[in-house]
């Protein structure tokens, strides 16, 4: 872990978080600043700035839960009707917190004005102000109830650092 990264404090219970799920591996929680409502960050909890640091197969576990999030989203009260995938890995692709994260953003079918803006905002260091915590407590229990049972995944104990 970091000592200088956010989302290692996040992991460590030093700064507050809003999960939709967690196993031993990773954890998906609401983006603090979502570009669109039900926004999701997905992370390993290893430390690494870039996905070409991970192995394969956390790789493959963070896309796999990633999917699970985005089936809970478009199963859940949000208006979602598909989603951005995406990841900004590294400084130079407009990463802000360096440590790996998948974005899932739902997207409603009717808010690509609201979308660009969000994207070139961002992409210009404004986040605008933080999601008030109630409002993302209620919108990740509603993805957490909608959460496959089970996420496939090709990690094991064994694979554990
Ligand atoms: P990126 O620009 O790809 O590095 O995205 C970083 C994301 O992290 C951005 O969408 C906002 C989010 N974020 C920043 N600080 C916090 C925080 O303290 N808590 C949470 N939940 N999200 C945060």
């Amino acid at each position: 872990m970091s000592s200088e990264c956010i989302f290692c404090e996040i992991l460590r219970g030093n700064l507050p978080v809003t999960t939709v799920y967690e196993d031993e591996f990773s954890l998906a929680f609401m983006d603090l600043y979502p570009m669109r409502p039900g926004h999701v960050l997905v992370i390993p909890k290893e430390h690494h700035v870039s996905i070409l640091q991970l192995s394969p197969k956390m790789r493959s576990h963070l896309f796999e839960l990633g999917a699970a999030v985005a089936l809970a989203q478009a199963e859940s009260g949000l208006k979602c009707k598909a989603q951005n995938f995406f990841i900004n890995d590294g400084p130079d692709a407009n990463q802000h917190v360096p440590h790996v994260h998948l974005h899932v953003l739902p997207r409603s079918g009717a808010d690509l004005h609201k979308a660009l803006f969000s994207f070139v905002s961002r992409y210009n260091n404004f986040f605008g102000v933080a999601a008030k915590r109630r409002r993302l407590a209620l919108i990740a229990k509603d993805i957490k109830t909608h959460m496959p049972r089970q996420i496939t995944s090709v990690l094991t104990s064994a694979d554990r650092a």
